[in-house]
Parts: structure tokens; sequence; C-alpha cells
């Protein structure tokens, strides 16, 4: 290392930062907070099959005490689900008939990993985890996704529709009709925060994606920041949606960089559908798209454009289904 590299090394650890008086840093700020439903440990996920997921995660949770065994084992029950159509291999296919898939996970130390665009792996979040653990990448996308899981001794699916599926997209193929909405009828990613009695956090989310999109499209479910993001000083989020929209506005980082700022887990999810909304005004009424949020108190909160969002919330009083406030009614 160069002596000035050296130099500017050694005065960054030895530097404190003083903050003029009146100012605060963000954790006082946090601290300051009237807290409302503030509880640790606390796990929750997206849409109604957070509830099933919920349960296996806390389950985890309780027998290794490890939030991130918790936000991986956790989502793996709804891609397993043969009944969901847009979270796993049984999901709807993109316009070639080809089901592909994404996933991101995140531990609250910045460590992260995630596939994109990947055939044949039902459980993409385990991918996600040997990315963040078994390489120095982040993200792996497509073949070479599928060839690393092949490599870490992964079991590929046979490559056919579900029936149900099968049949949605042929239907879908009468009209051929592109268009990437996403709206109450046509959701499901499953996106998990959680926090541990200590105040650990992780996060996880994976998702088939937007049904009959085109070939190669990625979502924002995959990307650390869009999709999900987990910072231990902080809190978590995690988003679903039309990745699009919430891609443009880096949605999940931003609700917790908000937090960081003194704004509670539901007032940061608020600012960002807000920010997304302004940012994607054309066609907003046809577009559905949704933050949940958990701070590292265990504190909570959700919030999305349109009604209809709903969200599953363990904590040590059980598990329950809350219905997002939205912008729009
Ligand atoms: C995507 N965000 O691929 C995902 C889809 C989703 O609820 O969340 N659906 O854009």
């Amino acid at each position: 290392m160069s002596s000035r590299r050296k130099f500017l090394k050694q005065s960054l650890l030895s530097t404190t930062i003083f903050l003029p008086e009146g100012i605060k840093k963000s954790t006082e700020l946090f601290q300051d907070r009237n807290v409302k439903n503030a509880r640790k440990p606390r796990i929750i996920s997206t849409w109604n099959h957070g509830l099933a997921a919920n349960e296996k995660a806390w389950s985890v949770l309780r027998q290794t005490g490890s939030i991130l065994n918790a936000v991986e084992e956790g989502v793996k029950v709804t891609e397993a689900d043969p009944a969901s159509r847009t979270v796993g291999i049984y999901g709807f296919p993109d316009r070639e008939g080809i089901v592909t898939l994404d996933a991101s996970i995140m531990k609250g130390n910045g460590e992260c990993g995630s596939v994109c665009f990947v055939r044949q792996v039902k459980h993409r979040i385990t991918l996600a985890r040997k990315v963040m653990e078994e390489t120095p990448h982040v993200m792996l996308a497509g073949e070479g996704a599928r060839q690393f899981a092949i490599s870490q001794g992964m079991q590929l699916e046979e490559e056919v529709l579900h029936p149900e599926s099968e049949e949605a997209y042929l239907e879908w193929l009468k009209e051929k009709e592109y268009r990437p909405i996403i709206n109450i009828e046509n959701h499901d990613t499953i996106g998990m925060i959680g926090v541990d009695a200590d105040g650990n956090l992780a996060g996880s989310c994976t998702t088939s994606g937007l049904a009959f999109k085109m070939h190669g499209r990625v979502g924002d479910s995959p990307i650390i920041g869009a999709g999900l993001y987990v910072d231990n000083e902080v809190g978590a989020a995690t988003a679903t949606g039309l990745g699009e929209t919430i891609i443009k506005v880096c949605g999940s980082f931003l609700v917790v960089e908000l937090m960081r700022q003194g704004r509670s887990p539901q007032e940061a999810c608020e600012e960002v559908v807000g920010r997304l909304i302004e940012k994607n005004k054309d066609g907003i009424e046809d577009m559905q798209a949704g933050f949940i949020a958990v701070n590292k108190d265990g504190e909570y909160g959700g919030y999305a454009v349109h009604p209809g969002f709903n969200y599953a919330v363990q904590g040590e009083s059980g598990n329950t289904l809350e219905d997002a406030r939205s912008r729009f009614s």
C-alpha cells in the first residue's frame, strides 16, 4: 500500500466525526421516536402466502437461532408450493412459455447474494445464498446461475409447465397482448424480512416475476436495493409489485435510508410509494407496488399504491395477516 493510501486509511480509522450542536446522529433520531408496535423478534412477509412462510421461518428461528436461516427456509415453503402461480417453478411462464426465476437474500452486515433469469431451480433462494457464501460475487444470471446450481449439487427440475400455468399461457397466446401490469389478480412475489431478539436482521425475496414477460426480463426482486435491502444499523425492507417502477426509485434501499433519517417503517414505506407514483405517473391506475419494512426494534409497517396488498406479521403473540393502507382507494 502506498504511504499516501496508508495515511488516508489510518486517518480515516482514527477520525471521530463531530456533529454541530443540535444535529443528531441517525441512531439518536431513531431512539428518540415514539415507537408504536416495536417488539423483537419479528418476521414479516408479503401477501397471504406469508402466513405459511412465517410459520416455518419462526420455527427455524426458534430451532437454529439464525434469522438468516429463518428467512431462507420461510420463503422455500412458497417456492415449493404447487398452488403458487407467481413464485416458483409452477408459476406463469414468460411469453416464450419458459418459467424464469429471480431471488435475493441479504444479511444485516451487508453480505448479499442473488440470482436472476434462472431456470429449473426450485429453491433459488438457496442458490442466492450459495452465491453469497460460496463465491466472491453478488449476482449470477441465467445459464451461469444454473451451472453454478449444478456445481453445488442442487437438483434441477424438469422443465414442464404446471397444468394451470399452461392453460393460462395458451389463453394468453390467443391475443398475445403484451401488458406488463401487476394488479390484484396478478401478484404474489414473496419478500420476507426479520429481526431476531438481538436486533440482527436478514431478508429474502423470490419470484417467478411478471406473467408472460419478455424472455430475459428481470424485475426488482433479485436487485439488491430495489426488491430487498437490509442494514443492521437501521432495519430492512422488501418490495412487491411491478418491478420496473420499484427499480426506478431504488425502493427498498430508500425505505431503509428514510428509516435511518428517523422515519418509522410505516412513514418510510408511505414516502417511497409517493416517490414511486411521482416517477411512474403513466398507467399508475393499472399498476400495483408495495413495500413492507421492519426496524431493528421490531417496529414494522407496509404501504401500497392501490388497495389489496396484505402482509403477514409474526411475533411472540402470533402470526396474523394485515391489510396495507394504500395511496389510492
Ligand atoms: C417483478 N416484483 O418481477 C416482481 C413481481 C411481483 O408481486 O412482485 N409481483 O417485477
